[in-house]
């Protein structure tokens, strides 16, 4: 039997939070967040106006035919399901580049909202690599065409950083409060990291501008979690079977958690009646999410997708993979974690296992395994440093960076080619094809990669050591011989 669609909230015409990035996670997550939130208080004051800055204009349009409306199937298992219409998104707007190339769509619009006095949080999901910060060290890429693009011209925004930089100018010219900015992306630190962002784009613009922003706007830290994989055809079927026929539909897992730092100081809807955690430090939860859950992510896409397995269902029930993934987590995740009493990081560890075994999801090993570069530091490498410093060893990592190396190649260990997203693909195919006969030189200029790679980490000789045996294992002898030796 189909189960019983949980009715959208009626429209309130109000808008409260400006969202960047209305991907699947953003309406899978925080918009089921804030549906829960109207549904029981009634609460209309925190609608969404969600945007997106490049890609999917069809998403935008296709939300805007369907009257903002859109479905979210939340699978525990096969059996069980809840099935939710959405209606706290009341608008949404493009102020990406059009079909003609032009970046004018719906910007005038979107800074507009961002500027009204009415918009008190603007919240962000716009992956790690819109941020457009280096991964290892944090700072701005002023080197890169979108910035020194904003930097030219700060009035005609391209990047996040760009528009949320001149959305506060607005507002600081008009004698408006600052809005808080919510990063909701998987990075270490991710209000720190877009208030280095933010702050050192509007240097480039206005000192004083800059010391406004970094002294009177609020940017939490927040930990999210929900697998929201990219819809498939599959997907789409199984939902109309279950009676929904919508093209804006995503699907994900039953579980969801967020934890967010308590600090927004023009006011912000009461989350915690929904389950959020509103916590003085969310770094730890951060950390522990990062490096266990993204962390097995990971190793399991480089290792799945070399192996010619497509998603993590397939690959979890690989017991040397799971078995793999288990011992990353416990052995070299976990020791490397501080958190508060009363977190079991074992238990943690088996309802990700868990997590990753749900039958009704079909999470693409390629997904994850997209912006390894934008990725791997928090995920892997900060643990790996802390590891080397503490004169411990890494295998899994080390094996894990071997596979990443080996993956972006292009190729599987079957020969299957793919193609390889990630925001450095150009320089990988440039080392591949310089190096690719030569592994140590191949594994030497990967780990040279000081924007991706800490420098202090690939100056430990034993860890270099450590992911070049496992590279020459893995394309010697394949993923199941690695595996069965590790
Ligand atoms: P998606 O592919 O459905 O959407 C990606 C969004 O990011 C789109 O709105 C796209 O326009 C925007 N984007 C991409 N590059 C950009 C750039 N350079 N500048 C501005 N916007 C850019 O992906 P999804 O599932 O929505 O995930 C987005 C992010 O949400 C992830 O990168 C991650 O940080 C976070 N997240 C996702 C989870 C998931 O399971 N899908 C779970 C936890 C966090
Ligand atoms: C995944 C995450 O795509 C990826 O890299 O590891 O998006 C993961 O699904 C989420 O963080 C789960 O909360």
């Amino acid at each position: 039997m189909a189960p019983k669609l949980i009715e959208a909230s009626p429209r309130s015409g109000q808008i409260g939070i400006v969202h960047l990035g209305l991907g699947a996670f953003h309406r899978a997550h925080q918009a089921v967040y804030l549906e829960r939130y109207r549904q029981r208080s009634g609460d209309g004051e925190w609608g969404v106006c969600s945007a997106n800055l490049r890609s999917s204009v069809g998403l935008v349009d296709g939300l805007r035919a369907a009257g903002h409306r859109y479905h979210v199937a939340e699978y525990a298992d096969s059996k069980n399901i809840t099935l939710r219409e959405i209606g706290v998104i009341e608008e949404a707007l493009f102020s990406g580049r059009d079909a003609d190339g032009h970046w004018s769509r719906d910007r005038e619009a979107l800074l507009a909202r961002m500027a009204s006095v009415d918009t008190r949080i603007v919240t962000l999901t716009v992956t790690e690599k819109g941020y457009f910060l280096n991964p290892a060290s944090g700072e701005l890429r002023v080197d890169d065409p979108m910035i020194i693009g904003d930097i030219a011209s700060p009035q005609q925004p391209r990047t996040a950083p760009g528009l949320l930089v001149e959305a506060l100018a607005q507002r600081r010219d008009a004698g408006l409060a600052p809005f808080t900015v919510l990063s909701c992306d998987n990075m270490p630190d991710n209000g720190k990291r877009t208030r280095q962002a933010v702050v050192q784009l509007a240097e480039h613009r206005d000192a004083e501008l800059a010391s406004w922003i970094a002294s009177e706007v609020a940017f939490p830290c927040s930990m999210v979690d929900r697998i929201v994989p990219a819809m498939t055809d599959a997907d789409f079927e199984r939902l109309a079977s279950l009676g929904v026929t919508d093209p804006n539909a995503v699907v994900c897992e039953a579980f969801t958690q967020w934890v967010v730092e308590d600090n927004f100081p023009q006011g912000r809807p009461n989350w915690e009646a929904e389950g959020v955690e509103m916590v003085a430090d969310v770094a730890p939860f951060e950390t522990m999410k990062l490096r266990m859950l993204n962390g097995s992510h990971s190793l399991l896409a480089y290792l799945g997708a070399l192996a010619g397995i497509e998603t993590v269902y397939e690959g979890i029930n690989n017991a040397e993979l799971r078995a793999l993934l288990r011992r990353y987590m416990i052995e070299e995740a976990a020791p490397t974690l501080e958190m508060p009493e009363g977190i079991d990081l074992d238990a943690y560890a088996d309802s990700l296992l868990e997590r990753f075994a749900n039958d009704s999801l079909r999470h693409r090993l390629q997904q994850i395994a997209m912006d390894g570069s934008q990725k791997l530091p928090q995920r892997w490498l900060s643990g790996a440093l802390e590891r080397s410093t503490a004169g411990q060893s890494s295998p899994c990592v080390a094996l894990g960076i071997a596979a990443w190396i080996r993956y972006t190649a292009g190729q599987d260990l079957q020969g299957n080619s793919y193609p390889v997203d990630d925001p450095l693909t150009k320089r990988f195919a440039e080392l591949h094809q310089r190096h690719g006969s030569d592994p140590s030189a191949l594994v030497a200029a990967y780990l040279a990669m000081d924007d991706v790679v800490p420098s202090e980490l690939a100056a430990y000789k034993g860890f270099v050591q450590a992911v070049l045996v496992a590279y020459q294992a893995l394309t010697l002898g394949g993923v199941s011989e690695v595996l069965k030796n590790a």
